[in-house]
């Protein structure tokens, strides 16, 4: 495993994945209020809040919700279909509704909606019957119901104008609204009788592995004390000491003493790089959280599978929300994405549980993300692109190879280990689907190189602008919307420019030198040279390619020789003085190595 937590959060960082569940009065709504579509957000589940729904048309949404112990099972069926290892079922969201049948609220959907059963106490079980861990959210902080709670201004706040003095903004450009007339006093009293109370409940209850809390903010900017939140973590920790508790408790320290046992990111927030303790996206299937007509924006497992792969390979998990409709009934998109997601898991077999931080950079390849069995010293290749040769040529890995292995079948395949570059040769097109995994057993600990370029799919290497390390010339944008192409590498009117790149070249034997530029009428004629060291060289005369700037064209520039493999510096500078622009260069291409 990838950090060094205490032995609760084991399961947790073994897991990975999971299954988010926010079944929410907006689906007995369809997610609108009286014909009109949530107000300037996605976010179906508040629009009690954004569109000022009163209380007993809420209330009387509440009693359209509907639902079968049956439905409640298919939920844990569908997770563990997606391959999904725990679930997280929002017990009480910020309307202050609990999904339970609680002692200490009247305001619960039993009551409500007539519901005859405990749904709380059927998911336990379903859970429990399919080895998944059931995890509570629990909205601690804001409680719309409660006057004690925090965040509905606009049926408790008091009437004077007062109210709304510098706090315009926040009410009606997508804030989240004032209380103007909640006393410390009030709010700590809810936090004990109704949030820490109610807490205490599920967890005598049901022995959720994990609690949910969703403040958003840092505590410091909210009315939660310091003192508040470290009374609801000791209690949970007193109760049972293996719960797990995420940041959003409104504690951002994790793993130590006082502190909670792993960060949860922003909502839809998959960072860029290794997070030293456990930490978890939570991701929605379309865009809302609570199931909304209006919110027809479905995601593909596409985008979930590599966010997985990529929050693993930077040590965390990812937990993926559908909102249930009036019925309980998962949306078709969610359902039919959960079981793509679930077949390429179960195909690949590996590569995803018990697995976590790579060291090797996503940049540093060309055809997808490695995790790592920090355990077994097996480093899993995650390819979302097949190479079209089949060979799958990874970069600037040191730490020998003793085998490799098509997971997905369990078979051998051939590789050669060439310096830092090893080339697997696997079959010539794609196993499975979304993600085809490729296991490399290391005879120790992997050790990377992610700053000497290698190889690209098919062969050859690719030394692209943005790679490069240059100050004169300086990297511009080519034009605007350029995303695909970074930069180009221009301003080469100094003798002394020049800009290189580190390369790893694999195997002895002529290359094809080629560069990509644009050049005009004016500047087209002057020298420059392509360089490997060691009077390993080819020159050229620039050729235009258009009257201004905008036409790049690959122009081949000669064969180098390299002697042997290893590391070189790839250098293009002037060839003798110059007081023009040379090009404006996008890339040099070095061809794979001829017979
Ligand atoms: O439960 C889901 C969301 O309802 C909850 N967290 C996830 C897991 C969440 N609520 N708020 N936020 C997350 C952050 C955003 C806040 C807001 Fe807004 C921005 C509140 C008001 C402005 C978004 C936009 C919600 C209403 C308008």
């Amino acid at each position: 495993m990838n950090s060094d937590t205490t032995s609760r959060t084991l399961w947790f960082e073994d897991a990975r994945l999971g299954l988010f569940i926010h079944w929410n009065v907006c689906a007995a709504l369809e997610g609108r209020f009286d014909g009109e579509p949530v107000r300037q957000t996605e976010y179906g589940e508040w629009l009690r809040a954004r569109n000022r729904v009163p209380r007993e048309n809420w209330d009387r949404a509440i009693a359209k919700l509907h639902i079968t112990p049956e439905i409640v099972d298919s939920w844990a069926e569908a997770a563990l279909d997606a391959g999904m290892k725990y679930v997280i079922f929002v017990s009480k969201h910020h309307d202050g509704l609990a999904f339970w049948p609680s002692r200490l609220s009247d305001y619960t959907l039993n009551n409500l909606a007539g519901v005859d059963f405990d749904i709380c106490e059927r998911l336990k079980q379903a859970c429990d019957d399919r080895g998944l861990k059931l995890c509570f959210y629990y909205s601690h902080w804001h409680d719309w119901e409660d006057p004690g709670g925090w965040g509905n201004f606009w049926d408790f706040n008091s009437d004077d104008p007062a109210q709304f003095e510098g706090y315009e903004n926040f009410f009606f450009y997508g804030g989240e609204g004032h209380r103007d007339n909640l006393t410390p006093e009030q709010f700590d009293e809810y936090w004990h009788r109704k949030s820490m109370g109610q807490v205490r409940e599920l967890m005598e209850r049901y022995q959720p592995a994990l609690f949910w809390f969703d403040c958003w903010r840092r505590r410091e900017d909210t009315n939660m004390t310091q003192t508040q939140v470290d009374e609801m973590l000791a209690m949970i920790r007193e109760i049972d000491p293996t719960c797990l508790v995420n940041s959003r408790l409104g504690i951002s320290k994790i793993g130590s003493e006082g502190g909670v046992d792993y960060e949860t990111v922003g909502d839809n927030e998959f960072p860029d790089q290794w997070i030293g303790h456990p930490w978890e996206s939570a991701a929605t299937f379309a865009l809302s959280w609570g199931y909304s007509r209006d919110d027809q924006r479905w995601r593909t497992a596409t985008y979930f599978i590599r966010n997985l792969v990529r929050n693993i390979s930077f040590g965390g998990n990812l937990a993926i929300n559908f909102g249930p409709m009036a019925d309980g009934r998962a949306p078709q998109e969610a359902l039919v994405c959960m079981q793509q997601i679930g077949q390429c898991l179960r195909e690949n077999r590996e590569g995803f549980y018990g697995c976590g931080h790579s060291p090797m950079d996503e940049e540093s390849q060309d055809w997808g993300i490695a995790t790592l069995d920090q355990v077994q010293n097996r480093l899993y290749l995650h390819l979302f692109d097949w190479p079209v040769d089949g060979v799958v040529r990874v970069n600037g890995l040191l730490t020998p190879v003793t085998g490799a292995t098509l997971c997905c079948d369990g078979s051998a395949l051939s590789f050669e280990q060439m310096g830092q570059t090893v080339h697997v040769s696997g079959p010539k097109s794609m196993p499975v689907a979304y993600d085809t995994v490729i296991g490399l057993d290391l005879a120790g600990p992997v050790e990377v190189d992610n700053q000497t370029l290698g190889e690209i799919n098919g062969g050859g290497l690719a030394l692209q602008a943005h790679r490069a390390s240059a100050g004169k010339p300086r990297k511009e944008k080519p034009y605007e919307g350029a995303t695909k192409l970074p930069c180009q590498l221009g301003g080469w009117e100094a003798e002394d420019a020049e800009a290189t790149w580190n390369v790893f070249i694999p195997e002895a034997g002529a290359r094809e030198v080629t560069l990509c530029y644009a050049c005009t009428k004016d500047c087209a004629g002057q020298g420059f040279m392509v360089s490997a060291g060691d009077g390993l060289e080819v020159r050229g005369l620039t050729q235009m390619t258009q009257l201004n700037w905008s036409e790049f064209r690959p122009i081949k520039v000669g064969r180098m020789e390299f002697p042997q493999p290893g590391k070189y510096t790839i250098t293009v500078r002037p060839d003798g003085p110059s007081n023009r622009e040379l090009f404006k260069l996008l890339w040099v291409h070095l061809g794979d190595a001829l017979g």
